[in-house]
């Protein structure tokens, strides 16, 4: 039988090999052999993309290898979806958040990896997509009235827009009626201090931690 560590090496390597095929079987083959698909995805797809990214970062790949390694991830979490909202059943709802990646920001593959834990955990997901502008999740927290309103940063030029959302909800007179929770790669508990954010998540499973222990 497959063993955890195996199967998440073996996804790293495919991702870092842009093989969505090799990707997807692997991805099947780990569902087959019941291991832990969230592990799955944080230390083994995402640790290939990590991979790819640092290796953009110092010049030794270019971005359609970067577009190439995101598509392979994210064909696997397309296999893995289901299996983790089957897992999720059916519980009762605790509560909304709205969720998306910032404005000027087209990463959205760490911010659907959230929200669908979410919504796994149990919480009704409104998610506005990505490139998403600040007024939008102003009125998102209008017209759902969430317990969490979710933003999602990956680049240095756009996490600063978190920081408009906390001004805007502040403005609009709305920032006491919901907790905000800021993540992406660059965003760290630091940031999320200096800005006001109540909630930062490091990653997915971050993230439904600290939701839950907000619904409680
Ligand atoms: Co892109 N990119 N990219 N990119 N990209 C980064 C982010 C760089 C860091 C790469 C680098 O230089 N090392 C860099 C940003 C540098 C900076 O900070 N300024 C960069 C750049 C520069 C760019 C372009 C500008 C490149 C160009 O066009 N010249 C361009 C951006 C255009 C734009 O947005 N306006 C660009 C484009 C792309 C794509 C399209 C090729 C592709 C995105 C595809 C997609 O998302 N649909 C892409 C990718 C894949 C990356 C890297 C390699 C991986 C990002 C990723 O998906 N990671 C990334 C390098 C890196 O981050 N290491 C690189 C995997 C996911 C699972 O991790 O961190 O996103 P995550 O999410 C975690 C976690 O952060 C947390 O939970 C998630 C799951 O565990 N989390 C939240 C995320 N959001 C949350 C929200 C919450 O509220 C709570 C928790």
């Amino acid at each position: 039988m497959v063993s955890q560590d195996e199967i998440n090496a073996r996804a790293k390597a495919a991702v870092m090999d842009f093989d969505d095929e090799a990707v997807e079987e692997i991805c099947e083959e780990a569902i087959e052999a019941k291991v832990d698909v969230v592990s799955l995805i944080q230390d083994g797809l995402t640790a290939g993309m990590n991979e790819v990214g640092d290796q953009f970062e110092q010049g030794t790949l270019f971005l359609p290898h970067v577009i190439a390694a995101s598509e392979a991830m994210s064909a696997g979490v397309a296999v893995l979806t289901p299996v983790l909202e089957a897992q999720g059943g059916a519980v009762k709802s605790k509560g909304k958040i709205v969720i998306g990646t910032i404005e000027g920001d087209i990463h959205s593959i760490g911010k659907d990896i959230v929200a669908t834990m979410l919504k796994i955990a149990g919480f009704q997901v409104v998610d506005l997509g990505r490139d998403v502008a600040i007024a939008t999740y102003v009125d998102a927290v209008k017209e759902h009235k969430p317990l969490v309103i979710g933003s999602s940063a990956l680049m240095t030029t756009t996490m600063v827009l978190q920081m408009q959302i906390e001004e805007q909800l502040k403005e609009a007179g709305i920032r006491d009626t919901v907790l905000t929770m800021v993540g992406g790669a660059p965003v760290t508990q630091d940031w999320a201090d200096k800005i006001g954010s109540d909630i930062y998540a490091e990653n997915a499973t971050d993230a439904v931690v600290k939701c839950n222990a907000a619904a409680e």
